[in-house]
Parts: structure tokens; C-alpha cells; sequence
């Protein structure tokens, strides 16, 4: 392996630097082999491309998604039309893309505004679009028989479009993977792991030396493969290429091993905060070309989704499933084009920018850039208030000024005690999302209204308002849900905490109570403000199921002087088992002295 080993203390250097930094994408580095710095520098043309292209493409495009009576099968159609291997071959002998035009193909994603390929190279079929040396499985097996990613590859190059190759490690048809359930007549005898991964590590050698992807993206990895071979496949393909971004499925999806998380067909409500990530998603409801599947989303929900992943901190990876001639679908084609006129405007609030640095908006979504001299923000306006005051809660910087990112007709913004305000007028309105670039002096500074207390002097924290705090490459706990329904759930590291803002107005006892869930008896939790906490003396009950909650009477806790303080549940570590929370109430023992009956 070529890369340095290093670094134990940098890793511990970052731990400390991350504690001051704000919510951009800053990740630790993934392991011992590099330092952060390392790692942020091959992150980097990631982290700013934001959009790029999924393109799933093989022999399961001939059947077009049907077969018997079914029409919704897609590139799992084999498994789920139970397709013997031998019949499935047919589908090789069919295959001829004669109209397969990769520049095409590389404009349409550049048109878009993408700026990189991921194409299925390998899908779980075990089909592969390059001649591998490795399996007669391949593309020249078909009537087209020459290699479908070299001329991708120099289309891509010639329009400075970044490839990558998607790679599945579950593989139906090599003889030393372990064949699917229904398969009776398939030999089990043979399986040898061990073998299959020396396969897969030739192939994936053979990719890299030919095609030289920039990414490799990794996928069924849930069926029969563990944490320690994905480790040993991430070093591998690193010491063959060590700049290469691999995702996260190269071991079993956690934040331990990879370089990005992957979540599918969804947007995680605030994003992956302290990781990369990327959301992967069709245009339709099928990954690999399905023609009876009418289900397309429209350009504008998929600009709204751009920009919503975007304001999160995350990559979009949006799918298009070729036809087997090797043309794209007309609805795929006509949907890059009009994302495209959207990004083509407004570029500038997406490519480069990091998450949004200011807290959630009511009226849309925000991108950033932020340095220490000035800043911008990026408001995406995708439901203009009726007065069209765009408020940035909280945010306290002066303002340079504001524009229509698109035109630049001028905007008026001002501070005032609930933060900055940047006025939208009807008439400038641009559909699906109208961008207005804020210029302020300095890096974007927020204080976070505190909690205040009701008339009663009662204190109420709202999972809707936590903020989280865990260490590096823990996976914090995820606040769902809106409103008082929102809850803080998925808390399996007990090193992960939950934190308010609060202002305390009275000094004096409070009774603390949490509003909690467990589907396990036996957390104890510490809630306290800065200086001072209270346990929880009996453990939080099972009550059932995380949707049932109870609420645990924590006991009193003495907060001596007013001021805004930061209220916090912190897990004791033996015994813990995760508890969703709701809300923390702190009630005041000595009456409300506004509250009238004191
Ligand atoms: O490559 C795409 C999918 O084929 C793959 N990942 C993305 C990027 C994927 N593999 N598994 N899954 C997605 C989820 C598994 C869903 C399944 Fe099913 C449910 C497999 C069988 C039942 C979906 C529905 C596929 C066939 C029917």
C-alpha cells in the first residue's frame, strides 16, 4: 500500500478543530492513512461538484422492465421475476446498442449542470460493459461487443466531465458468490468468498488502470459481506488509485469506512452533519430502464431537491436508465434540459457553497460561502412569504448587499432583532426557485434565540430545537418530525448529547422532566446548564415502542443565576440503550414571579 501511515495525533488534532467548526462538510480523516488535510484535499473537487449523473445500464434493459405479466420489474429483474441463468443470457444475445453516443450522453449531464458520471460498470446481475479479462460475462458477448466505458471515458474527458464506475459486490452469476435462495439448481458446494474477492479485486484493478474513475461506488454489500473484507477492499483500491473516492456501501453503510454516506431515494431532514454524503435518486421510479413506468418527477421538484440536498451539505446523484438501443428516455432528456436552465442561472448558489450556515427557514432553503472578510448567502426562495420578508433568524452580521442572483436587479435587506431580513418582490419572483445572493462582512455569525420561559416561568426545550453534539465518525442522533412532534431518535452512542439554548429569567429550583421513549429499560441520562445537573434516579422505562412516550421526573436542579445558559442531556454511558426524546420540561418549584401567583 503507497499511502503514508501516519498519524495518530492529527486525528486527535481534528477532533479539537472540529469542536469550533461551523456545519460544512468537514470530515475527519476516514482512516490511519491519511491526514485530515489529505483527506479534505481529496475530497475537495467533491465536495464542490454537488450534482452529478447515476446511469444504470445493462443487459436488463432489454426486457424494459417486463416479463409474464408483470411490468415493473427493473434491473433486479432476474431475482424478481425469477429468471434462470441460462434464459437470462438471452438477454446478452439481444443486446446491441447501435445508437449508443456517449457525448451525447456527456452533454445532457453537462447541459444539466452535473458535473460528474457514476455508471453502473458491474450491476448485481454480474453483467460487466467493459471487456473484462476476467469473465466471459461481458460486453463482448453481446452483437455490440466492444467496450462501452472506454469511449464514455474520452467522451467525458474531451468535456471536462468527471466518471466513476459503480461496482456491486453482490454478484448473481460468478460461481463463487453464493446464488439466491430460489436457485435450486445452482451448485453451493463451490462458494469460496475468498476466491469471488480476488475477482472482484481484478476487475477492479482492470477498471482503474483503463478508465481511471474518479469514484468508485460500491453497492450490495448487505447480502454477504462483512466489515473487515470491506476494510480490506477500501485499502485495496486505494493503493491502487489513492486519490479515488469510494462510498460507504464498500463496507456495511456506517461512518466508519468510506468516504461519503449513500443514503437512497431519500433526504435525510438535516442532513449528515460532520460527513459527505449523497443522496442517489431516479427521475422515475425504476433505476435501469422500466417503459411502462410513467412515474416521473417533474424538473422543478428535482431542482427543489438539488437545492434542498444541496443546503444540507450533501451531493445529488440523479439517475437516468438508458434504453437498450443506447439512448437516454425522452422524460430523462427533457428534465436535464430544464434543470439546466435553472443551474445555468443560478450555478453560483450551488457549485462550491457548503450547508446552510444560519438554522432552517421558513421559506425555503440556504447555501453558503463563507470567508473571514465577507460572505454570501445563497436564499433559495421556494415559498415567498406574502410580505416577501426572507428572514434569517438570528444572523447578526452587517450587510454588503443583496441581489436577484439572476439578473441582479438589487434587494433591500436590513438587521433587525430577529435577525437579517432580505425583502423579495412579487414581480421579481423566478419559478421553481428564485435565488437571492446576500453579501455580508465577515463569517456568518448567529445567536440562536434562547428558550424563553412561558408566564408560568416554565422552561420548555423541543426536540424541534435541539441542537447535537457527538464526536467524530459517531453517528449522531436524528431529529425527525416537526413541531411539538418532533422527536430526537436513532441516540445509539451514549459519547452523543442533545443541547438547548435557554434563558433562565428567575434563578432558583426547577423540577426537571423529560419526555422520553425506549423500546428497552435501563438508560440513566444527566440533564444540566452549564454548570450544574441532575440524573435521572430511576432508569427511563421500555414503554413499548418508540412512538409511545412517558414522562421521567428527573428531579430538581438549582440554577443560581439568570442569563442564557446551555441546557443538555448527556447519556451515562453503562446500561445505556437509546431513548428518543421529545422535549425536556423545567418547572419552576417557587411560582412564577410574572406568572402572577407568586
Ligand atoms: O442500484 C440501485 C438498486 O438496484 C440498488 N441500489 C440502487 C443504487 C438496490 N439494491 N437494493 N435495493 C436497492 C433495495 C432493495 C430492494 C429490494 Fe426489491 C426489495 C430488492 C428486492 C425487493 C426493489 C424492489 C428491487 C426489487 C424490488
Amino acid at each position: 500500500m503507497s499511502i503514508p501511515l501516519q498519524r495518530r495525533s492529527m486525528a486527535a488534532l481534528a477532533v479539537l478543530a472540529g469542536l469550533t467548526l461551523g456545519a460544512a462538510a468537514q470530515n475527519p480523516a476516514p482512516s490511519a492513512d491519511e491526514t485530515s488535510a489529505e483527506h479534505d484535499a481529496r475530497m475537495q473537487w467533491w465536495r464542490e461538484a454537488k450534482f452529478g449523473m447515476f446511469i444504470h445500464w445493462g443487459v436488463y434493459a432489454v426486457p424494459a422492465g417486463e416479463w409474464a405479466e408483470r411490468k415493473n420489474h427493473g434491473e433486479w429483474i432476474r431475482e424478481t421475476a425469477k429468471i434462470p441463468m441460462d434464459v437470462y443470457a438471452g438477454f446478452l444475445d439481444e443486446f446491441n446498442p447501435v445508437q449508443y453516443n456517449p457525448e451525447q450522453w456527456v452533454l445532457a449531464a453537462k447541459g444539466a449542470g452535473m458535473k460528474y458520471i457514476v455508471i453502473t460498470s458491474k450491476h448485481h446481475d454480474g453483467f460487466c460493459l467493459w471487456p473484462s479479462k476476467l469473465t466471459d460475462y461481458d460486453i463482448e458477448s453481446t452483437p455490440y461487443k466492444r467496450d462501452l466505458l472506454g469511449p464514455l471515458k474520452e467522451a467525458c474527458d474531451k468535456h471536462g466531465m468527471k466518471l466513476g464506475f459503480y461496482y456491486s459486490i453482490m454478484d448473481w452469476h460468478h460461481p463463487n458468490y453464493p446464488p439466491r435462495g430460489w436457485e435450486k439448481d445452482r451448485p453451493r458446494e463451490q462458494i469460496d468468498m475468498e476466491k469471488y474477492v480476488v475477482y472482484m479485486k481484478g476487475q477492479l484493478k482492470e477498471l482503474i488502470e483503463s478508465y481511471d474513475p474518479v469514484v468508485l461506488w460500491f453497492d450490495g454489500e448487505w447480502d454477504a459481506w462483512t466489515k473487515q473484507q470491506g476494510a480490506d477492499l477500501y485499502a485495496y483500491v486505494r493503493s491502487l488509485k489513492p486519490d479515488i473516492i469510494v462510498n460507504n456501501r464498500v463496507g456495511k453503510r456506517t461512518r466508519e469506512l468510506g468516504d461519503f454516506g449513500t443514503p437512497e431515494q431519500s433526504i435525510p431532514s438535516r442532513g449528515m452533519p460532520g460527513w459527505d454524503w449523497e443522496t442517489c435518486m431516479t427521475m422515475n421510479n425504476h433505476w435501469g430502464w422500466n417503459k411502462a413506468d410513467k412515474g416521473w418527477k417533474s424538473a422543478d421538484s428535482l431542482v427543489e431537491r438539488l437545492v434542498d440536498i444541496v443546503s444540507k451539505g450533501g451531493n445529488f446523484l440523479l439517475n437516468v436508465g438508458p434504453k437498450p438501443d443506447g439512448t437516454f428516455p425522452d422524460e430523462a432528456l427533457e428534465r436535464l434540459a430544464d434543470i439546466g436552465t435553472w443551474t445555468s442561472r443560478n450555478g453560483e448558489a450551488i457549485y462550491g457553497t457548503t450547508a446552510n450556515p444560519v438554522g432552517p427557514v421558513s421559506w425555503g432553503r440556504v447555501t453558503a460561502k463563507k470567508g473571514a472578510e465577507e460572505s454570501r448567502l445563497y436564499l433559495h426562495v421556494m415559498k415567498r412569504p406574502a410580505d416577501g420578508a426572507l428572514l434569517l433568524p438570528g444572523l447578526r452580521n452587517t450587510v454588503k448587499g443583496a441581489r436577484l442572483l439572476h439578473g441582479g436587479h438589487k434587494l433591500e435587506a436590513r438587521s433587525g432583532d430577529m435577525g437579517l431580513t432580505v425583502t423579495l418582490p412579487e414581480d421579481v419572483v423566478q419559478p421553481p426557485v428564485t435565488v437571492a445572493e446576500l453579501s455580508i462582512e465577515g463569517a456568518p455569525k448567529v445567536v440562536k434565540p434562547a428558550i424563553q420561559p412561558d408566564d408560568d416561568g416554565v422552561l420548555t426545550a423541543p426536540a424541534a430545537l435541539a441542537e447535537i453534539r457527538a464526536p467524530d465518525r459517531v453517528s449522531p442522533p436524528q431529529i425527525s418530525g416537526e413541531g411539538d412532534n418532533a422527536y430526537v431518535s436513532h441516540w445509539h452512542a451514549p459519547s452523543a448529547s442533545v443541547t438547548w439554548p435557554i434563558e433562565v429569567k428567575q434563578p432558583g429550583v426547577y423540577e426537571v422532566a423529560v419526555v422520553v421513549s425506549a423500546e428497552q429499560e435501563g438508560a440513566y441520562m444527566d440533564v444540566g446548564v452549564d454548570y450544574t445537573s441532575v440524573q435521572t434516579q430511576t432508569s427511563v422505562p421500555d414503554t413499548g415502542d418508540y412512538n409511545t412516550y412517558t414522562t421521567v421526573h428527573v428531579g430538581p436542579l438549582n440554577l443560581s443565576y439568570p442569563g442564557r445558559l446551555t441546557l443538555s442531556v448527556t447519556p451515562r454511558a453503562e446500561g445505556w440503550t437509546p431513548v428518543n426524546i421529545r422535549r425536556v420540561i423545567l418547572t419552576p418549584t417557587f411560582g412564577a414571579m410574572d406568572g402572577g401567583d407568586s
